[in-house]
């Protein structure tokens, strides 16, 4: 890399917010939205219930004690939150099939086949981050709500997803407006065993690294169309890939209903698209493949402003930061 010279830490010449350069000061990203909250909001389903809340208070609780380095506790989920978790499983299960892309129904199939996805319990983080590991070196840290867009997107850097442990409430399995373990984990997991979607959500990651706070909202609005809410396209067919859609059968079958508009991925015009988040989404769009959602994200990313390049090193964990003149 003639072109480019390995900085210092203190030798950046330019200003940028502050950002993590290691995973353990993963540590600090571990800042709350205020948004939708049992104890806040009088629309969410747990605001009348005193045990729910109790409830999330007590797993909370895990997220915020965690370190970098410890194993994610473990919780005893109880009967009421594994009914949850089977009338959701059940249904993704049914609909996978049909309606999920290749990848999404090959990791699925080797969940199941690890007895890691079984409809009688929840998986535990710890083993889901283990199972992670072992296939594209992901691995996950206990979340105890809703991060900020900026400490959420820095942990992908460092192939770290910020995973919450908590469960929906029992009245409101098939769309909740907020993350929940389910969420996570039939959402989210599967598709951070493939290669190819792994790379591209650090390179999302990555791109947030210093970024400037408009820049963050750019970041996270082409997350929120594709890892979240993303359709793509397999032998002339649209395929759901989004995490929010594999976890919400009522809005699967809505994405896929002729009630929303399908547009083609296209991330400076994705990147601008207002979005909303309590209700099901009007707006969809369609990648060609992952490949193709990467390369057109790449060729984006290249046209922002940060004056230095970053690099992940696998072996230290680290961020390495590299001027481009
Ligand atoms: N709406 C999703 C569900 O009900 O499973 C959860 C979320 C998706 C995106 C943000 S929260
Ligand atoms: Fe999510």
């Amino acid at each position: 890399f003639s072109s480019m010279n390995l900085l210092a830490e203190n030798n950046i010449s330019v200003k940028a917010p502050w950002f993590p350069k290691h995973a353990s000061e993963l540590d600090n990203c571990n800042h709350l939205m205020t948004k939708y909250e049992p104890d806040l909001d009088m629309n969410h389903p747990g605001f009348a219930d005193k045990v729910y809340r109790q409830r999330r208070k007590e797993i909370a609780e895990i997220a915020f004690a965690f370190k970098y380095g410890d194993p994610i506790p473990h919780i005893n989920y109880t009967e009421v939150e594994v009914k949850t978790w089977r009338s959701v499983f059940r249904t993704v299960q049914d609909l996978a099939p049909k309606h999920a892309c290749a990848e999404y129904r090959a990791a699925f199939q080797m969940l199941q086949d690890e007895q890691i996805f079984v409809e009688h319990r929840l998986p535990q983080l710890q083993e889901m981050s283990d199972f992670l590991r072992k296939n594209t070196g992901f691995s996950l840290r206990p979340a105890a709500g809703l991060l900020t867009a900026r400490d959420f997107l820095a942990s992908l850097a460092f192939r770290i997803f910020q995973s919450t442990q908590y469960v929906r409430h029992v009245n409101s399995p098939y769309h909740t407006p907020e993350p929940d373990t389910i969420h996570e984990l039939l959402g989210h997991m599967p598709l951070l065993a493939d290669p190819s979607f792994a790379q591209f959500s650090q390179e999302i990651g990555l791109a947030s690294l210093g970024a400037s706070d408009e820049e963050i909202e750019k970041l996270s609005t082409v997350y929120w169309f594709t890892v979240e809410f993303g359709l793509c396209k397999e032998h002339g067919q649209v395929k759901a890939y989004g995490a929010g859609l594999l976890s919400a059968y009522g809005e699967l079958l809505h994405a896929i209903s002729d009630k929303c508009e399908h547009r083609a991925f296209e991330p400076a015009a994705t990147a601008v698209q207002p979005y909303q988040d309590q209700e099901y989404q009007p707006i969809y769009y369609v990648a060609e493949s992952f490949e193709d959602a990467k390369d057109k994200f790449r060729r984006w990313v290249s046209t922002m402003s940060r004056p230095f390049e970053v690099r992940f090193n696998p072996h230290t964990e680290r961020v390495e930061i590299l001027d481009s003149v």
